[in-house]
């Protein structure tokens, strides 16, 4: 897999190296499955067009928060807040995959973003338990099935990769139908309940 069909196997050929949140070659056989499983939406998407790959420090100059945005309130972020969250993210290893989607023509702007979080237990044979959080696409980019690519190469990713024995998102109303072509689904006597503070 190359960066010519979508998957940036290495890091970009620019001046400034980008540091990744995780290490990449962890996606690569993820993709190759992917690809060959789905490969005209793989073709359809990746073609020249859109590079996948994690998330990176210096994907704050190329939108990526503003892409938040559209998820969210994000309030001011400022690079140094960026970087600090960041590396915050990547010292907490085997725990934070953000997979972010770059459009290769238009500024190298961050269109796509979606993050699984792995969270260590005791329970389940000292088990892991992933949850699919703050899953983003630019407005500009929809119908491009890159959000389904986004869930699909996470929850792949949390299965093989992390073995992760459950995965858990929560969404509004009006996403549930997407989320349960992935196989997510509504557990009996299950509940998702939230207290939020005011910051
Ligand atoms: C959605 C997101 C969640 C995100 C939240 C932000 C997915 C699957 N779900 O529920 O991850 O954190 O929105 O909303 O992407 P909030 O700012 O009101 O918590």
């Amino acid at each position: 897999m190359t960066a010519q069909n979508g998957f940036a196997s290495k890091k970009p050929n620019n001046n400034h190296q980008n540091e990744y949140l995780f290490d990449i070659n962890l996606l690569e056989s993820i993709f190759q499955d992917y690809s060959l499983r789905d490969s005209k939406l793989c073709r359809n998407i990746y073609d020249g067009k859109y590079i996948v790959r994690p998330l990176g420090k210096s994907d704050f100059d190329q939108g990526y928060i503003d892409l938040l945005r559209q998820l969210t309130e994000c309030g001011t972020i400022t690079y140094d807040d960026y970087e600090k969250r960041f590396n915050e993210l990547k010292e907490s290893s085997n725990t934070y995959y953000t997979l972010i989607i770059q459009d290769k023509n238009v500024d190298q702007r961050i269109v796509g973003s979606a993050t699984l979080v792995c969270e260590k237990k005791f329970i389940r044979q000292c088990g892991t338990r992933g949850r699919i959080e703050d899953v983003v696409v630019d407005d500009r980019c929809r119908g491009q099935q890159l959000g389904k690519v986004l869930v699909d190469l996470l929850t792949q990713f949390a299965r093989d990769k992390c073995d992760c024995y459950k995965i858990s998102l929560e969404c509004k109303d009006h996403l549930v139908n997407f989320y349960q072509k992935f196989g997510y689904k509504h557990e009996d006597q299950q509940n998702y309940l939230c207290r939020r503070f005011i910051t």
